[in-house]
């Protein structure tokens, strides 16, 4: 197996004179087992770091029984998230330049050689069309671009992930002889002067992802977030300096959330109270800082004021641990009406129902006239337009 070590595989006669296309096309003596092998180093590393921080998200969206995800400290979920955006946009270089790298070999005639080399080469179709599927639908969400995405992104993104990981596996498993041999043995063939070294177009590769990331890590990082040309929400955008996806229009929640018999309603074990306006401005009023932290990878910090929801779980007679929120919104078709916050967030002190944001009644784009607002929580669960707090025995 070593001996595909050291020639560059266009360089193999065979290789050659099976290529479907012209010979010579693309004939790079760049190409080596080793350039490829750290290539899918790096890829391995930045797509699994990608994978974990994704099933992590998936997890707090939807929590399996034995799943908590803690309250604290509240910036967890943002740098996982963030780092989930960050490590899918650094793969599109590395996953381009890898496959340029093996590109004569996709090509080979004739396809498989017997029944296990079928299966090795149908597992790198699998890999490819994953990979380049999550990279392009990923790219697309974060760009908020979702009219050519004709399924439900989280379902397909989620799904498709576990089909990329297990080829990825699987591809590693078969190619492991390969990948040492590339990794450890150093070739002496030398490239003419002048012309781009291997370590050379490892540093554009790692330079371009590089770039990538620092044009989007802005839509989290507010100092950066004037060179982030690529990123297309920004910490200090939007009223009330902070973005807004969906409107109170696009919610259909406008004529609701103005209306001056807006109550409140908060269910629990002690019954049922509707709560106006005033009555929530008479509870105690706490200020608390915490980050909008979206799934598409932008957050943004805020200060926000209003009723502890733990203050009003005692109100709805539920004094002591064990109870969820279910938290539902105005908006009555929306996919994110609804959430569930579970006991540690419930009762954590900086969790509150939010009235006023920097000092200012929340603006109907952010939830006016009441929205929820809880430490390391995904953006998507900070139910805005809050309608109704059933407080309930968690399972
Ligand atoms: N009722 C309701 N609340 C919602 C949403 C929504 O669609 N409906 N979007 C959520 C999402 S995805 C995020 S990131 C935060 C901030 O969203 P915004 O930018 O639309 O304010 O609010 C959340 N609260
Ligand atoms: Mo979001």
């Amino acid at each position: 197996m070593v001996r595909d070590a050291d020639p560059p595989v266009t360089e193999r006669p065979a290789a050659r004179r099976r290529m479907p296309f012209h010979k010579g096309a693309f004939p790079s003596k760049l190409r080596s087992l080793r350039l490829t092998s750290f290539l899918g180093l790096g890829l391995a590393v930045a797509f699994g770091t990608c994978f974990v921080t994704g099933l992590l998200d998936h997890l707090i969206q939807h929590p399996p029984g034995w799943f908590h995800w803690p309250a604290r400290p509240i910036w967890l979920f943002r740098v996982t998230q963030g780092v989930h955006v960050a490590t899918g946009l650094a793969t599109i270089p590395l996953l381009g330049v890898k496959l340029w790298s093996v590109y004569p070999r996709l090509f080979r005639w004739p396809p498989a050689r017997d029944l296990a080399h079928a299966v090795e080469r149908l597992s790198v179709f699998v890999l490819i069309a994953a990979g380049l599927f999550q990279l392009v639908t990923g790219v697309l969400n974060i760009a908020l671009w979702y009219r050519p995405m004709h399924f439900f992104f989280p379902s397909a993104h989620y799904w498709t992930a576990w089909l990329a990981i297990g080829a990825i596996v699987a591809h590693i498993g078969v190619q492991l002889p390969l990948i040492r041999a590339g990794l450890t043995h150093r070739p002496r063939r030398t490239v003419p002067p002048g012309t781009l070294t291997r370590r050379g177009l490892l540093a554009a590769t790692a330079g371009a992802a590089g770039v990538i990331t620092l044009a989007t890590v802005g839509q989290t990082v507010a100092p950066l977030s004037s060179i982030s040309l690529l990123a297309p929400r920004r910490p200090r955008t939007g009223p009330q300096q902070l973005p807004v996806n969906r409107t109170a229009g696009a919610a259909g929640v406008r004529a609701l959330a103005v209306d001056p018999a807006y109550r409140l309603v908060l269910d629990g074990p002690g019954g049922t109270t509707r709560l106006s306006m005033a009555d929530l401005q008479a509870l105690p009023q706490h200020t608390v800082s915490l980050p909008i932290a979206c799934v598409e990878g932008w957050s943004a910090d805020a200060v926000w004021s209003g009723v502890r929801l733990r203050d009003l779980m005692a109100l709805a007679g539920a004094d002591t641990a064990g109870y969820e929120v279910f938290a539902e919104s105005l908006e009555t078709a929306g996919l994110y009406r609804s959430t569930t916050v579970d006991p540690a967030h419930a009762r954590d002190p900086l969790t509150v129902v939010a009235l006023r944001l920097r000092g200012e009644p929340l603006h109907l784009d952010h939830g006016y006239p009441a929205r929820l607002i809880a430490p390391n929580r995904p953006g998507v669960l900070q139910t805005k337009w809050l309608a109704r707090l059933t407080v309930r025995r968690a399972p």
